[in-house]
């Protein structure tokens, strides 16, 4: 029986023993379908906390409840550990580890590259290898196909190799890695099949196409699609804060249409772990083939834009009670990068909390979810307790993340200035209450002397 037929009965009959490097959002609810899936799962990790907090029952993944993580070990089919030569003993591995940007901005692959480096060591042949983190197209030829077959393994006959991209969505409540379809891209027809074979068992929609590169660029279409789309909207706010026209307004109706449009909407700028870094990849990698691309490139300036701009509409409130942002007192609400997660990462929030203290004021922030954050200056910085009293005493709020737990109307009632830049006043009443995407206009004198009553 060659490699790929005991390969594929082992897939068939579960007695593949499968390992996921990286368990992080991705790879911890990865290993869970895949054990769920009737598979003995090795999950390797280099953080020693995450693997002791696995091994006592304990998850870190706001995805995954401890009651899963605990049936997962009572199945006595789940091994964490940080040892990779285990590798030696699997017949599949999943890499889900980060993909980070360098500080100039150009991609960071070392993450798979040190992955790559133990696969050298304690890869057994006939393996099946599947990328998820996501990459630039080429990465899996490039950094993985290339270096194990200067081994003199040969891909689609020594081992096997997909790259199949991940798609979860943090805090997401619809959708989950068993049930959002799955793209996979293979070597060879036989890595396809294989790999389809594996996941197949693992996720309910399997998505085949022809090779690594086709699903390395779809899921970089996927999230510049949402980049560009959310820098079109930030420009919208600026043109009607321009023009004196409520962009939420617009917005609203125009997503009235039922057909040819899908709504996106303006913000202090883009967040995450994704949407911010995964456009910079693919342009990056375009370059090198003397391609630049434009609407990423504009999309990006736009979005990293919008915090100046959030600064800029801040200074123009306060100008209307006769403030100056210096010596101000400033709350800012939600500092997540989404509602309703406790994701700190490329926050706006982060960066506008830097630009208030540079220009003087005194600045706090109230997150029930992200509790803390370490400022540029390396200083623990943690979220204010909700105490109405205390938010009175702020000269203005600055509403970054619309968590859904907010009390958009007590808040409001506290008649302080509110720069809301999510909308998420939307039908709370007050004339102190301003949103991006509108202009601010400076009442006559006689309205200035009612607004400082
Ligand atoms: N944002 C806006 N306006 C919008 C949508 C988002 O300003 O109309 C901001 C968000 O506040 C956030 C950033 O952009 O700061 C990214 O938001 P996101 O909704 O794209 O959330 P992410 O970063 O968690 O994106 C993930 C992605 N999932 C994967 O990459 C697997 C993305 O592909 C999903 O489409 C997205 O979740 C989702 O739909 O929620």
């Amino acid at each position: 029986m060659g490699r790929f037929e005991e390969l594929q009965k082992k897939i068939v009959d579960r007695t593949a023993k499968v390992g996921v490097i990286g368990l992080g959002y991705v790879g911890l609810p990865l290993a869970v379908e895949t054990i769920k899936g009737g598979y003995t799962v090795v999950g390797i990790d280099l953080h020693p906390g995450k693997i002791d907090s696995l091994k006592a029952g304990v998850s870190y993944v706001q995805d995954i409840s401890n009651e899963t993580l605990q049936e997962c070990l009572a199945t006595k089919r789940f091994y964490p550990t940080t040892d990779y030569s285990v590798i030696e003993n699997l017949d599949a591995i999943s890499i889900c580890v980060p993909t980070p940007l360098s500080p100039n901005q150009d991609p960071d692959t070392s993450y798979i590259t040190n992955v790559v480096n133990q696969l050298k060591k304690y890869m057994k042949q006939g393996m099946l290898i599947t990328l998820e983190s996501t990459t630039y197209p080429g990465t899996t030829e490039e950094l993985i196909q290339w270096e194990l077959e200067k081994l003199g393994y040969q891909a689609g006959e020594d081992f096997f190799l997909c790259y199949s991209p991940e798609r979860v969505d943090p805090g997401n409540r619809n959708f989950n890695t068993h049930n959002t379809p799955k793209i996979i891209g293979g070597t060879t027809p036989k890595c396809i099949e294989l790999g389809t074979a594996l996941y197949g068992n693992l996720v309910k929609t399997v998505v085949p196409v022809s090779t690594p590169k086709v699903a390395e660029m779809s899921k970089l279409l996927e999230n510049t699609f949402r980049s560009v789309n959310i820098a079109f909207m930030n420009e919208m706010a600026l043109m009607c804060d321009k023009m004196g026209i409520n962009v939420w307004e617009v917005i609203k109706a125009a997503s009235t249409k039922p057909f040819g449009y899908m709504p996106f909407y303006p913000g202090p700028g883009i967040g995450g772990h994704c949407i911010p870094l995964d456009p910079m990849y693919l342009s990056w990698k375009a370059k090198g083939f003397r391609f630049h691309s434009q609407f990423i490139d504009i999309a990006q300036s736009i979005n990293d834009s919008m915090p100046d701009y959030v600064l800029h509409k801040t200074v123009q409130v306060l100008n209307l009670y006769a403030k100056s942002i210096n010596s101000s007192k400033i709350l800012i609400l939600g500092m997540a990068y989404k509602p309703d997660v406790d994701d700190l990462r490329e926050s706006p929030g982060l960066e506008l909390y830097e630009q208030f203290k540079k220009n003087g004021a005194t600045v706090d922030y109230y997150d029930p979810h992200a509790k803390h954050f370490v400022n540029k200056a390396g200083q623990s910085v943690h979220s204010i307790d909700y105490d109405l009293e205390r938010f009175r005493t702020y000269d203005c709020m600055v509403l970054i993340t619309n968590h859904k737990s907010f009390d958009y109307q007590e808040l409001a009632d506290l008649g302080v200035a509110v720069i809301d830049t999510r909308n998420a006043f939307e039908g709370v009443e007050g004339s102190h209450i301003y949103k991006i995407g509108m202009a601010v206009s400076v009442p006559q004198q006689k309205e200035i002397v009612s607004l400082l009553a």
